[in-house]
């Protein structure tokens, strides 16, 4: 089945803006071999931009702003809050144009994450979020969305169409973990957190591509965290762009997002480039670390 024909039973708006970023994605996945260079800007978090990750925030933003149905835009690659001031849409987007971009250099898997809001405000709780999307450039291009029905996926085939792969995916209880950050760094909590994982035989698997360490944990189960550190109390991903996304997405698949104490969907943003430490995955790593949080004997 296409993605368009799934797209059936999706709000006729929400569905259009799946499609539209499903299509921009057939074209970012041709630039990795035209755009992959540095540029000599940075984004707001200080982050040397690649060529590709400037273009294809650029490319989503104008197929965006012409679809009319986009009233603002919040992207990791712009500064502040894309207003669409002569849109008759009532959307609301968050984009990050191509994550884990660091990736692109050793040919690992790299994503484009998006969140869709009916109402326009991206600087909302992601439990106002109506939609959630990823699309994985790997041996496969993969496109994984959730509209509250379920989470699906579907992958680019021969005849440059979307089809579906997987329906109604659901988090298996699995023993994958991907923790992110320096060892070094971490805090007391989250260390005893990784121990408690390894001494229940977990294994590591991390690839430093967000995108492509959550698809591993959907198909496998386990955890990903990207944790509070002590040079960095606030970890590294963002909650508009990554954090909120996904763990619409993890629920939808009847899993959990949480900051070690709280529910991420839960957390209003403060700006639009609000850090959040994340622990995304099976409920019962989710509530191993917010044991070790609250300080609870476990
Ligand atoms: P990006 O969106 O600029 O690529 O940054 C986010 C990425 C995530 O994909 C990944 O989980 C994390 O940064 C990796 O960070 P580290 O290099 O510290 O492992
Ligand atoms: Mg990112």
């Amino acid at each position: 089945m296409k993605l368009s024909e799934h797209l059936k039973e999706v709000d006729g708006s929400i569905a259009e803006i799946i499609l539209l970023v499903a299509d921009r994605a057939r074209e970012i996945k041709k630039a990795f071999l035209t755009h992959n260079f540095n540029s000599n800007t940075k984004n707001m978090f200080g982050e040397r931009q690649l060529e590709l990750d400037k273009w294809a925030d650029k490319l989503l933003i104008d197929a965006l702003r012409r679809s009319k149905l986009v009233r603002a835009v919040a992207s990791e690659e712009q500064s502040s809050i894309v207003e669409i001031v002569k849109s008759k849409g009532e959307l609301g987007v968050v984009l990050d144009p191509l994550d884990g971009v660091s990736s692109v250099a050793t040919n690992l898997s790299v994503g484009t994450i998006a969140g869709i809001f009916n109402e326009g405000n991206v600087l909302e709780k992601g439990n106002k979020m109506d939609a959630a999307m990823y699309i994985l450039y790997g041996p496969l291009t993969t496109l994984v969305y959730s509209a509250k029905q379920g989470v699906h996926e579907f992958v680019l085939n021969h005849d440059n169409e979307f089809v579906l792969r997987k329906e109604n995916i659901t988090l298996p209880e699995g023993n994958i973990y991907s923790p992110g950050g320096l060892a070094i760094d971490y805090v007391d909590e989250h260390r005893q957190f990784i121990s408690q994982l390894e001494s229940e035989g977990y294994k590591l698997r991390y690839s430093g591509s967000f995108t492509a360490d959550f698809q591993q944990i959907l198909t496998y189960g386990g955890v990903f965290s990207y944790p509070s550190l002590k040079e960095k109390p606030d970890g590294k991903l963002r909650l508009l762009f990554e954090a909120n996304p996904m763990s619409f997405i993890i629920e939808q698949a009847g899993g959990r997002g949480s900051d070690g104490v709280q529910r991420i969907l839960d957390i209003a943003p403060k700006a639009i480039d609000h850090r959040v430490p994340l622990y995304i995955g099976g409920n019962k790593p989710i509530e191993l670390v917010e044991h070790f949080f609250r300080g609870d004997v476990v």
